[in-house]
Order: C-alpha cells, then structure tokens, then sequence
C-alpha cells in the first residue's frame, strides 16, 4: 500500500443550492461517496473533517423568491432546513453544516476578495451589460435565458448551459431573454472586477496536467480542454442586491459573484467548526484536501477557485477532485422544474429505517466514469436479491444459529479443515482490496468487494450446512457458527462506510463496541465465550406493490409535463403548395441498422425505398437501439443532397420528432404503406 504522507485530510462536499430540496442525483454524485469517504477514513482513524453547508448566494435564490413573492431569506431559511435534515436522516456525517448567509461568511469572504484587491490581484473593467428596462434590474446569470451558441440548447442560462455543461457569459447567448419579463434586454455600461484567469494558466496546467495525471479522467480531461482553449479573465462581481457587498468604495450595490464567494464558504464553515485550530487544514502542508463535487462544478474547483487560492498565496490546492457525472431517473435527465426526481426528504418518510437501501443503490449504481440510471426495478431487485437474500440472509442465519445451538453463547473454533482454511483465506484479501479501491476513490468497486464478503459467508454456511450436523457433531458445528460469527464480525465493520445504519444495528447484535479497519479480515475479532443478542432483522423485502406505486406517480408527473411545460414553436412562414412539392417525402422499411463506428450519436441505416435501396445516416443512436428499428417504417426525405457522415454517403433524411424528455422518435405511417410511396 502506498506510504501516508499527510497528516490529516479536509473532506469538502459541493455545497447545494438552498432553493430546493436535494435529490438522488446530487447523492449519488457527491453525498453518498463522500460520507463513505469520511467515515472509512475515521474507521482508520485518520484526522479527517468533512465540511458541508448550503451556497444560499445567486440568481438560482432570488429567481425563486420573485416566483413565490418572499424574500430570499425566507426561501433560503426553508431550503437550508430541509437539506440539513434530510442529509443527517441519510447519516451523512457532516462535520459541520454551514450557510453561506453566516456572518462569519460574509467576513471570510469579504476579506478574500479585499486581499486580492490590495494585492492587485483583479482587473477593473466597463463593460456592456444586459439589463431589464421594464424590470428595471440588471440581469446577471440566470436571469438570462437565451440559445446556447455550442449546442443550441434553447433553454441556456447566462452563465451555464445545463444541456451540454458549457459555462458561458450572458453576451454568449443567441436570442437572449430576461428571465423575468421575457423582454429583449438592452445592454448597458457598468464596471467590475475580473479574475485574469490567464494570468495562472501556466500554473495551473503544470500543477493538474503535469502534476495531477492520478486524477479521475473525466476530471482530468474537463481541465484539459479548458486550458488547451486558453482561460479568459472572469468577472467576480455582479450587479445584484443579493450576496455579500462587494468590500471596496465605489462599489455600491453590487455584490459578490456567488462562485466566488461559495467555495470561500469551505473556509468559513471550517472556521466555525474549529475556530482555533481551522488554519492547520487549510494551510498546513501535511494536509490533504478533497473535493467532491459533480461534473458540472469542475471548472470551478479545478481551475477557478484554485486561482483565487494562488493568488491569495497562504493556502493549499486540492489534492483530488473526484468528480462524478450524473445520475439519471427512470432513463430521464433528473430535472427538479419537471419534478422528475426522488426528493431525499419524501424518499426518508415514505420509507423509513430504509436509509441504507438508498445508499446502497445510490452506491451500487454511483455514475462514477459515465451518467448513471436510478429505477425502482433495480431498487427492489438490488433490495431483494442483494441486501435481503445475500447479506441479511447470512447475518440472519449465524446469529439465529448461536441462539438457537449455543444459547446466544460464541462458540470456540476448534480444527480447522481445509474448507475452513480456504474460506477464511479468501476472505482475508478483503481489506486489501477495499482498501485499494476506498484509496482510489472507486466505490462502486469497494462496495462489491464489502459484498462479496458476504457471499463468502453466505455460500460457507450453505456449504457446511450446520443445522445438518447439529444432530450428529456438535464439535464441528462449534467451529463452523465461529467462523461464521467472525465473518459476521468483519461485515460489521466492511459495511460501515456504506450503510451505517445496519453496520449499528449489527455490531448491537454481536456486541462489539466499535468498528477497527485494522481487524478486517483476521477471525479473531468476537472472543468465544461472549454474548450474541437476539436476531434484529437488518433488511425486509420490497413487494411489486410498492414499486409499481413509485412507477404510476412517475408515469403521473410524466403525463402533467407533456401537458403543462410544453409551447409549441411559432408556425413558420407559410409556403405554397408548390414549395411543399419541392420536397420528396416518402414512406421505407428499414432493412438493416448498426451503429456508425467512432461516432457515437449516429446510426446507419438501410432502407427499402422501393426503388434500389439507399442508406441513411441519422443522429439517433442515443435513442434507439440497431435492432429496434429493424422491420419498422419510417418517414424520409428522398430528395435531399446526399452529405458524407463519417465516411458514410447518407441519401436522405429521417424524420422524427421530439418527446417530452427530449429524447427523438421516429416518424412513421400507422398502417402498412408500401414502401417507396410518396408522403403528400
Ligand atoms: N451551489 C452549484 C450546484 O449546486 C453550487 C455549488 C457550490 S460549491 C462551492 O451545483
Ligand atoms: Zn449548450
């Protein structure tokens, strides 16, 4: 194992918005790895703190008080709440659960930026700015809607386009709208202070591309084009009357940039958790910081705030990132104005004492190197065939066995067979490889090695069959429940990282006092002689019932989006039936279908038009599978200029529509039309 070079390590979790309730996404990406993190770290115990809190700063927050006519403190005060909770009943073990709203906050913050500012450190710059006249507001970020310029997303904001990730400026955008009247803004003259992101370009492309290669290559390769694109200055301030005033005359009425001053909040919320001693983890070079963050936060941990750390110059730079990409809901992109989500706090009442099944799932599909799918099948499926029938199953049976034969008492182990000997043996790699993938922060990897440990004891019992041997050699049963309850023993502390909740219950159940990393794998952590309890069921299977339930309200939420969020296009100019004529649209069966190497949103199809046949290259891999489409009839324009995708000449154009979820579907005739016949 690689050698400890640090002394202690800082554990930052992005911090959520307090505009809304947090979802499954935003645990499968940062929450839940990062708890398992922090508390493998302290089962070694390691120094290591893990900070949290709400970024109560920026547009997202005053955009949704204008909408329900409160003040921003009022939604931020409700928001943060319901984080807090909602997080501590997941077992999510902040060390502190800050807001960015703190007084203390505001003066960290507050003197980052003047610290930067005596040191030269900013750039001063008038420039054009959008604003509302109607509204008579500026309009910064997200109060800017617009089409975005890389992917013509229609639905960009002014400093994001959530569709493809890009970050923009508000001048970016085609077709911009002010998010509060939907009026074209004008642009006006107002002055700001910028980041010369240019400036540490150099620094910042030795320290993560040459110095940082470990990092996870989503990570790495984010950066990557970031810098090969060259970094702009960036703006650090913002007309709004939300957030931290900016600290400097002449400066009136505009505040902070809330990406400057939320990851300041890291600092702030260290502060408040160790008022003496916080500067040791932020400063000393013996500590480690990690950030776990989302993708779509990346630019801004890896390269933004990184250059505020620099130039500010007493501070240390992150170790790692290990952002993770996103999760999915029922193959929909999780979307919280389409109410396409499972919210944490409505998951914790409707399935209370299940904390640990949703960590487990959240874990066990984790969109570590790529998105992710969350389904309720694969909920109950995980609940049902892994957690009930492989972990609880075992537990269940060892402890039941020692009360029912020994009375509760741990029997000694007496011979060992060979079985014996091989069993344990393979189970003693364990810590090993857990170990390895925790390090490396791999914990869909880790988890299946926690798990496979149960197999392990599952399949030993299975094998050895005691309650067979019960009638006729209580020696061997001895040895057996022992080995079963050092492995029971073992699972207690595996599992605590992952699902706390049960690893509790189970240590209650075997009595041991605390979970030591350092034990795992030996068979001698339960002393013979010592006292089991009773049975205390650690997991209950999940009926059709309940799932189809969760299905039908999604189906219910997915039927009320198609009617409410959508508004036809305007109808185009109108075109004389002649024009119509020009174009050639006719009726095929699609004959073969694959997928177009090294391009992954295309697919090449054959049709049948009728005539000699022709193939078409069309931009739905994403949606559909080869073979789904093969036999189906589809619309397609037959006289358009043939182009050349990918190699491939493409003779036409498939007609398709979008659905609710944005996702294309094929256009065809609804009764057998033969093939080649014109469409008119
Ligand atoms: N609040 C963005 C987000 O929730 C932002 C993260 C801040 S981390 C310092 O995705
Ligand atoms: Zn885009």
């Amino acid at each position: 194992m690689e050698e400890k070079k640090y002394a202690r390590t800082l554990v930052t979790t992005a911090l959520p918005y307090a505009n809304g309730p947090v979802h499954i996404g935003h645990l499968a990406g940062v929450y839940v790895p990062a708890d398992i993190y922090v508390r493998y770290l302290r089962l070694k115990g390691e120094d290591v703190i893990m900070i949290g809190g709400s970024d109560e700063h920026g547009v997202p927050i005053t955009i949704k008080a204008q909408k329900e006519g409160v003040t921003p403190q009022d939604i931020v005060d409700r928001y943060h709440k319901l984080i807090k909770d909602s997080m501590e009943g997941l077992g999510i073990s902040f060390d502190i659960y800050g807001r960015t709203t703190s007084e203390t906050h505001r003066k960290t913050a507050s003197e980052f930026f003047k610290t930067l500012y005596d040191k030269g450190e900013f750039i001063e710059k008038t420039s054009k700015q959008f604003y509302d006249e109607e509204a008579d507001q500026w309009l910064a970020d997200r109060y800017i809607t617009g089409t975005c310029p890389h992917c013509g997303n229609e639905g960009a904001y002014g400093d994001q386009c959530e569709a493809c990730g890009t970050s923009l400026n508000a001048t970016d955008l085609i077709n911009p709208r002010s998010a509060i009247t939907g009026n074209v803004p004008v642009l006006k003259e107002t002055k700001h202070w910028y980041m010369p992101l240019d400036k540490w370009e150099p620094r910042l492309r030795k320290w993560i591309l040459e110095e940082h290669k470990e990092w996870k290559t989503n990570v790495y390769g984010q950066c990557k084009s970031w810098l090969d694109a060259g970094l702009q200055p960036r703006a650090v301030t913002r007309d709004l009357d939300w957030g931290i005033p900016v600290p400097i005359e002449g400066a009136e009425g505009k505040v902070l940039y809330v990406w400057f001053d939320a990851p300041i909040g890291y600092i702030s919320n260290t502060i408040d958790l160790l008022p003496e001693t916080w500067e040791k983890y932020w400063k000393a070079e013996d500590t480690r910081i990690i950030h776990f963050i989302g993708k779509d936060n990346i630019v801004f941990h890896c390269l933004i705030f990184p250059a505020m750390l620099m130039a500010e110059g007493s501070y240390q730079l992150p170790d790692n990132v290990p952002a993770n990409e996103f999760l999915n809901l029922e193959d929909g992109k999780i979307s919280t104005s389409r109410n396409w989500a499972v919210w944490l706090h409505e998951y914790l009442e409707d399935f209370p004492g299940k904390q640990d099944v949703l960590r487990y799932v959240l874990t066990a599909n984790a969109p570590e190197t790529k998105d992710n799918n969350f389904t309720w099948k694969d909920f109950q499926d995980r609940n049902n065939n892994e957690l009930v029938a492989i972990l609880g199953n075992f537990v269940n049976r060892a402890i039941v066995l020692t009360n029912k034969y020994f009375d509760g008492v741990i029997p000694e182990a007496r011979e060992l067979t060979d079985y014996d000997r091989a069993t344990i043996e393979e189970f003693k790699g364990v810590k090993d490889e857990l170990g390895k993938a925790l390090d490396t922060f791999h914990f869909r990897a880790a988890l299946a090695e926690a798990m496979k440990l149960a197999r392990i004891g599952n399949k030993y019992l299975a094998d050895t069959e005691p309650w067979k041997l019960a009638k006729t050699d209580m020696a061997r049963v001895e040895t057996i429940m022992n080995i079963a309850l050092q492995i029971t023993a073992n699972l207690a502390i595996a599992f605590e990282p992952f699902l706390p909740f049960s690893a509790e219950k189970l240590r209650k159940m075997i009595n041991l006092d605390n979970a030591d990393w350092n034990k795992l794998g030996s068979i001698d952590i339960l002393k013979a002689g010592s006292r089991v309890e009773k049975p205390v069921l650690l997991f209950e299977k999940i009926d059709d019932e309940t799932i189809n339930n969760r299905m039908e309200r999604l189906e219910r939420i997915k039927q009320e989006n198609i009617l409410k969020n959508f508004t036809p296009k305007a109808v185009a100019e109108t075109v004389s039936f002649d024009d119509f004529q020009k174009l050639d649209i006719r009726v095929g069966k699609v004959v073969a279908c694959e997928k177009v190497k090294k391009a992954d949103k295309l697919l090449k199809l054959t049709i049948n038009d009728g005539m000699k046949g022709r193939t078409i290259v069309s931009g739905i891999a994403k949606y559909y599978q080869p073979e789904e489409l093969v036999g189906k009839e589809v619309c397609f324009i037959a006289n358009f200029a043939p182009r050349t995708l990918k190699g491939i000449e493409s003779q036409g154009m498939i007609l398709s529509a979008e659905d609710a979820d944005g996702r294309l579907v094929v256009i065809g005739p609804h009764g057998e039309v033969r093939p080649g016949v014109q469409v008119g």
